[in-house]
């Protein structure tokens, strides 16, 4: 195994060799991608309102059935956060990657809709989305209204619209723990991951499953399997390439290394 720098000064030649000649990429990503745009991650510590609360007891239907207001209002102050943040580098870059190989599957874990803003098409997204909500007891889709909701920095509740349909709340269009995937994506990425030869897994801690079952099914079917991650996680002990910087640096000199002449490249 061969690791570099966090500036992505160097890569080991045979990564960059992997990357340049894979005829199917699959990035997969985490919250860490949103990291450097601003939007905190899952589990950074939570500010506000939400400090006394933990994020993976929020995400839950349980919670939202006991208290709507305070669960949608934490959703409302992520969307506004959302909403004015701007993708970053890596994010570009998980875009620009599409025009340099044969095949490209972005999978993401996020709620947010920054690889789209950056370019990326067709992206799958196993947790849901942000901006789709829907009532909570009749599926019905609901509509936002337009511009971003003026959120105090500190958070706060508010009680979820009601839906036009059924007159039960709207909840946002998230997967909670205990709920199943989309079905759809999650075939679309479980095949993905069965045939791609390169997963790039970025920014994600790997810990909820059963997107965290991705890279080790595509190291199980031959692919190469690098991770971008300036933490430990529990794919380090399967990634091929461990490569321990921030994404928005990383993978910008990676994707030099592979495409713009070699440059940043050991032997
Ligand atoms: C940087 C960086 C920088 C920082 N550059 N990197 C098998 C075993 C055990 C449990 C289960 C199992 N199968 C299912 C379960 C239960 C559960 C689960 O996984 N629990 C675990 C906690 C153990 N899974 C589920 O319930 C799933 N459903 C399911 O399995 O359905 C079938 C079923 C139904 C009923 C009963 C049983 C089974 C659903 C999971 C839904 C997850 N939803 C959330 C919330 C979405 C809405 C919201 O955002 O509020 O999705 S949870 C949260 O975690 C969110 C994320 O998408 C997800 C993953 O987190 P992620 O992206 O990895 O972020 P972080 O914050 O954890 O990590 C950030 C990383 O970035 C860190 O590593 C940093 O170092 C790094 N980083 N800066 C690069 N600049
Ligand atoms: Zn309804």
């Amino acid at each position: 195994m061969n690791d570099m720098n966090d500036s992505g000064a160097l890569f080991s030649g045979q990564m960059v060799a992997a990357l340049r000649h894979a005829r199917h990429v699959v990035v997969l990503t985490g919250a860490g991608v949103s990291a450097e745009s601003g939007v905190p991650t899952f589990r950074d510590a939570q500010t506000g309102l939400w400090a006394r609360y933990d994020a993976t007891a929020l995400a839950t239907p349980d919670a939202f059935r006991a208290d709507p207001a305070l669960v949608w209002g934490w959703y409302e102050w992520r969307r506004a956060a959302v909403m004015r943040a701007a993708p970053n580098p890596a994010h570009a870059a998980v875009a620009a990657l599409a025009r340099q190989v044969p095949e490209l599957t972005v999978i993401t874990q996020n709620v947010d809709d920054l690889h789209e803003r950056a370019g990326s098409a067709g992206v799958i997204h196993l947790h849901g989305r942000l901006m789709q909500p829907r009532c909570f007891q009749c599926g019905t889709p609901w509509r936002y209204p337009a511009g971003v909701p003026d959120e105090p920095e500190g958070g706060r509740r508010v009680t979820p619209p009601d839906c036009p349909r059924c007159a039960g709340p709207i909840r946002p269009g998230v997967v909670w723990f205990g709920e199943g995937l989309p079905a759809d994506e999650w075939q679309s990425a479980l095949a993905a991951a069965a045939g791609c030869d390169l997963m790039l897994a970025i920014g994600t801690s790997a810990l909820v499953y059963p997107a965290a079952e991705l890279p080790q099914i595509a190291v199980n079917t031959g692919a190469t399997l690098v991770q971008i991650n300036p933490q430990a996680t529990s794919l380090d002990g399967i990634a091929h390439w461990n490569l321990p910087g921030a994404a928005g640096i990383t993978l910008p000199a990676l994707l030099r290394a592979a495409f713009v002449g070699g440059m940043n490249e050991t032997a």
